[in-house]
C-alpha cells in the first residue's frame, strides 16, 4: 500500500467489530490507512501523539470510534486541523447514546463530522472519507459513482425477487 492518507482510531479493541467497517470501505477503494487503537481517557499521550503524527505525516482525514464517555473524536479534534469523523459506538448499558451526545455535542470552534451509531455509522464515516478524498481524484469520484449504481441495482434485484415470491431469508 502507498503513503497513508486516513487514521482510524478507536477507543478499545472491543470497538474492533464495529470500526472494521470503515476499514472495509477504505479497502474496498484502496486507500492506504494506519488502523490503531488509542483512549482519550486511558491513554490521552498517545492520541495527542497520533494527532501529531497525522500533521506531519499530512493524512488527510481521522476517523476516531468510541463508546461510552465518548470523546476520543473531540479530543483528538482538539490536537489538529484534520477533519476528524466521529462514530458513536452502541457498547454501554445506555446503547450508545451517552457515545453519541458526546461525540456530537462539539463546542463551537473544534468541529467534529457525527456519524450514526455503530456499524451503520463506522461504514458511514469510511464512506464520508472516501468522498471527501474524491473531490481531489475524479478516478475516486467515478468509483464512488459505480459504488453507489451497484447499491441500487442490488436493492432492484431483491425487490424484483420478493414481487416474484422468493424467499430471501
Ligand atoms: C470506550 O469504552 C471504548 O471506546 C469502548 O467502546 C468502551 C468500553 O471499553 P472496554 O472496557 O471494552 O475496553 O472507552
Amino acid at each position: 500500500m502507498g503513503k497513508i492518507q486516513v487514521g482510524i482510531l478507536m477507543g478499545s479493541d472491543s470497538d474492533l467489530p464495529v470500526m472494521e467497517k470503515a476499514a472495509e470501505i477504505l479497502r474496498k477503494f484502496e486507500i492506504p490507512f494506519f488502523l490503531t487503537i488509542a483512549s482519550a481517557h486511558r491513554t490521552p499521550e498517545r492520541v495527542a501523539a497520533l494527532a501529531r503524527r497525522a500533521e506531519a505525516e499530512d493524512w488527510k482525514v481521522l476517523i476516531a470510534g468510541a463508546g461510552m464517555a465518548a470523546h476520543l473524536a473531540g479530543f483528538l479534534a482538539a490536537h489538529t486541523i484534520v477533519p476528524v469523523i466521529g462514530v458513536p459506538i452502541d457498547s454501554s448499558p445506555l446503547l450508545g447514546l451517552d457515545a453519541l451526545l458526546s461525540t456530537v455535542q462539539m463546542p463551537g470552534g473544534v468541529p467534529v463530522a457525527t456519524m450514526g451509531l455503530g456499524a451503520a455509522g463506522a461504514k458511514n464515516a469510511g464512506l464520508l472519507t472516501v468522498q471527501i478524498l474524491a473531490a481531489f481524484d475524479p478516478s475516486l469520484k467515478e468509483k464512488l459513482r459505480e459504488y453507489r449504481s451497484e447499491q441500487s441495482m442490488l436493492v432492484e434485484k431483491k425487490a424484483a425477487e420478493i414481487e416474484a415470491g422468493a424467499d430471501l431469508s
